[in-house]
């Protein structure tokens, strides 16, 4: 499903995806986080690393309240199985997603952000999860994703007390792993995002879907885990390329940051 809601852009190996809801603070009705779902699932083969921004002074609003209505148990777990599945195609989808944050960060938009690979946050940036006083809970993957990028505890603290993390505190606690200034979140998400786009794809891949499975791994299944993906990632022509050409003089040094 696509919607006028949701703009996609693809510049050569790119996808922009752009909520574009601003009169409704990209309030993420059915209809639009069906269409993230899609977005995702439909990426064409050439578009190695994407950007997922919003239009106007918000990044997001969250859930579109206007359409909780009364669900019996059954719809309502209905609907979050529908947001999961839709936040899964962002997170375990073809290529790494980086969030170009800024305004409102907050409800489902941050459950949103949460399953991005990568968040870069502005200066005008906040973070909250006003469920906590709708009288509803997180349905969209926060209660896994939220705590393991700030913990349980902060987490908790947001969703009792209403409280509300600016741009550097949240990125003090691992909201975001990058801060820019005002009006900067979008060029420099599509900077990393370019970057990530170079990268071979199988090294992509085990950062995406083997990553994070691992680190939910008891060690010494992880262990294995990761030798095994080691030895499929080592394996590919263009890995021998890639380390083939830095001992060749081909390839960047590491710099000092
Ligand atoms: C909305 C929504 C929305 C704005 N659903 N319509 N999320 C929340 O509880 C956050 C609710 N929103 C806000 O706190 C504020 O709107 C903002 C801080 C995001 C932005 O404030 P502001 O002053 O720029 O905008 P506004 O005047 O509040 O809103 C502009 C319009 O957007 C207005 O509609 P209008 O027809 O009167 O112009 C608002 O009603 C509308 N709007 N946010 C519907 N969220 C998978 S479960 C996830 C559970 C959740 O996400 S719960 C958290 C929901």
């Amino acid at each position: 499903m696509t919607s006028k809601d949701l703009q996609i852009e693809i510049h050569d190996t790119v996808a922009v995806i752009r909520l574009n809801r601003p009169a409704k603070r990209n309030a993420l009705s059915d209809g639009l986080i069906l269409s993230v779902r899609d977005a995702f699932q439909g990426l064409p083969d050439s578009v190695r690393a994407a950007v997922v921004d919003g239009a106007g002074d918000h990044f997001c609003a969250g859930l579109d309240l206007s359409e909780l209505k009364e669900r019996d148990a059954g719809a309502g777990l209905h609907h979050s199985r529908m947001w999961h599945a839709a936040l899964e195609a962002v997170q375990y989808g073809p290529v790494p997603v980086i969030a170009a944050l800024h305004g409102a960060v907050v409800g489902g938009g941050l459950e949103l952000a949460s399953s991005c690979h990568i968040r870069v946050a502005d200066e005008t940036t906040f973070y909250a999860l006003p469920e906590g006083s709708r009288g509803i809970f997180v349905g969209g993957g926060g209660a896994v994703r939220i705590p393991r990028l700030i913990g349980a505890a902060r987490m908790t603290d947001m969703m009792l007390t209403g409280r509300v993390y600016n741009a550097q505190d949240g990125e003090r606690i691992g909201m975001a792993q990058y801060l820019v200034p005002p009006g900067a979140a979008f060029d420099k998400a599509f900077e990393l995002a370019k970057r990530v786009a170079e990268n071979a794809p199988l090294t992509n891949y085990a950062l995406m879907h083997a990553l994070p499975r691992i680190a939910e791994q008891p060690a010494d299944q992880g262990f294995l885990t990761e030798a095994l993906m080691a030895a499929i990632a080592q394996s590919a022509p263009e890995a021998k390329d890639r380390v083939r050409a830095f001992l060749e003089g081909r390839a960047d040094k590491v710099k000092k940051a």
